[in-house]
């Protein structure tokens, strides 16, 4: 797999430098600033291009187009907010970047509720705390029916936890959960928020899912024109959340999708801790089966807790078997090979890494240290190193 690392652009904290050092050879960008629904000119996307080639590596991935809430719902100004995503897509797919992810989750993004959750190792982790999560749902921001959502037992939890909780702590929940960036481009007040709630209360899954099949059924055909393949991010964590539609959780979602659009040029990104924060997900099942249309990976693990809780854990040591999903998207790479594809190497990133060592205090983007992520991914390329001398019979 090709081994590349997510840079937020010249803001970011680790810096392509890092990159290099990382031993990575693809970057996977996004313009953030321009993520507003407007078209990405090629201009910026040039110049973007051009700040890390001079760096010496290559843009693989587009890493996200972002997908404005007036195409979920179909509402407003959805139709110009296509027209601009074709248009992006033209620009970038023609500056090189062939890969483009994006993701179709209503108003979140992944959702967590710490950002620094202290491991017994002195790192930290991300995590979601299945209590503290109902308890701002629940009695912070009392959204109706919310408490329906969840198991009494849990209910009852997140009462105490909340009665407890002192207001700073609520403060800083609210903050995680409905205002930061970037891994969303948008923030949200309380206000705000719940208005957004309310839009999709008339939206179920099935709308949404046909919502998000009548814009790829018009995206598609421009990257098939441009070469360029789109691939899906799941939903993280990939059960509602919220009371919000979800469309792109485990295994029938992904094949739902794939039977409405058929083309190749509509892909999966398999992210790995995504569908795994939803402990029904067999990833090595998943990368088997969807291999042939996964045009990206994200690999990194979950660790789950009896209470529905789960924190992000070291790439090799979750409930995730990562060796048995890289073996089979190896595989698939092999397939492609003798086939002459030209996708025949398919991305990979280290997603997310602990905060360690001297990364901590500095101000880098929640899950993308700088440390955590080149030990995740010198895990991962020792893993796909000992598969390849596996496979070539060079070990036994
Ligand atoms: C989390 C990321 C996601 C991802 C988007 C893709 O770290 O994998 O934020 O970039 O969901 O659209």
């Amino acid at each position: 797999m090709q081994q590349t690392w997510r840079w937020f652009g010249p803001d970011d904290v680790v810096t392509l430098d890092n990159v290099k050092q990382a031993g990575a050879t693809g970057v996977v960008s996004a313009l953030h600033h321009l993520n507003t629904g407007g078209v990405w000119p090629a201009a910026e996307v040039a110049k973007r291009r051009q700040t890390i080639e001079d760096a010496g590596l290559v843009w693989s991935v587009v890493e996200s187009i972002g997908v404005g809430e007036e195409i979920k719902t179909r509402t407003g100004n959805f139709q110009e907010k296509i027209d601009n995503y074709k248009q992006s897509i033209r620009n970038v797919a023609r500056a090189g970047v062939k890969v483009i992810c994006y993701n179709f989750m209503a108003i979140t993004d992944w959702t967590r509720t710490n950002l620094e959750w202290k491991l017994p190792t002195g790192g930290y982790a991300l995590r979601f705390d299945a209590v503290d999560f109902a308890a701002y749902d629940v009695f912070v921001l009392r959204r109706k029916g919310a408490a329906a959502d969840y198991p009494p037992e849990r209910v009852a939890a997140a009462e105490q936890r909340f009665k407890a909780m002192s207001p700073a702590a609520i403060d800083a929940l609210e903050k995680i959960l409905i205002d930061w960036l970037p891994a969303r481009d948008f923030v949200y007040d309380r206000a705000g928020f719940l208005k957004m709630l309310e839009l999709y209360r008339e939206i179920p899954p099935e709308r949404l899912r046909e919502h998000l099949v009548a814009f790829l059924r018009e995206i598609t055909p421009v990257a098939e024109e441009e070469g360029a393949l789109l691939c899906i991010h799941p939903d993280d964590p990939s059960f509602p959340i919220f009371g919000l539609p979800r469309v792109l959780s485990n295994a029938e979602d992904v094949r739902a999708l794939f039977a409405a659009v058929p083309s190749q040029a509509c892909g999966l990104t398999l992210c790995t801790g995504s569908f795994g924060s939803n402990r029904r997900n067999d990833l090595v099942a998943m990368a088997k089966e969807f291999a042939p249309r996964v045009h990206f990976a994200h690999l990194r693990n979950t660790r789950h807790e009896a209470d529905g809780s789960f924190y992000e854990a070291e790439h090799l040591d979750g409930d995730t078997d990562l060796i048995g999903v890289a073996a089979a998207l190896m595989r698939e790479e092999e397939r492609r090979a003798a086939a002459g594809r030209a996708d025949a190497q398919i991305p990979m990133r280290p997603d997310h890494g602990h905060l360690l060592g001297d990364d901590v205090g500095k101000k880098m983007n929640p899950g993308y240290s700088n440390i955590g992520r080149l030990k995740g991914l010198a895990e991962l390329r020792g893993v796909m190193r000992t598969i390849e001398a596996f496979r070539a019979g060079r070990i036994d």
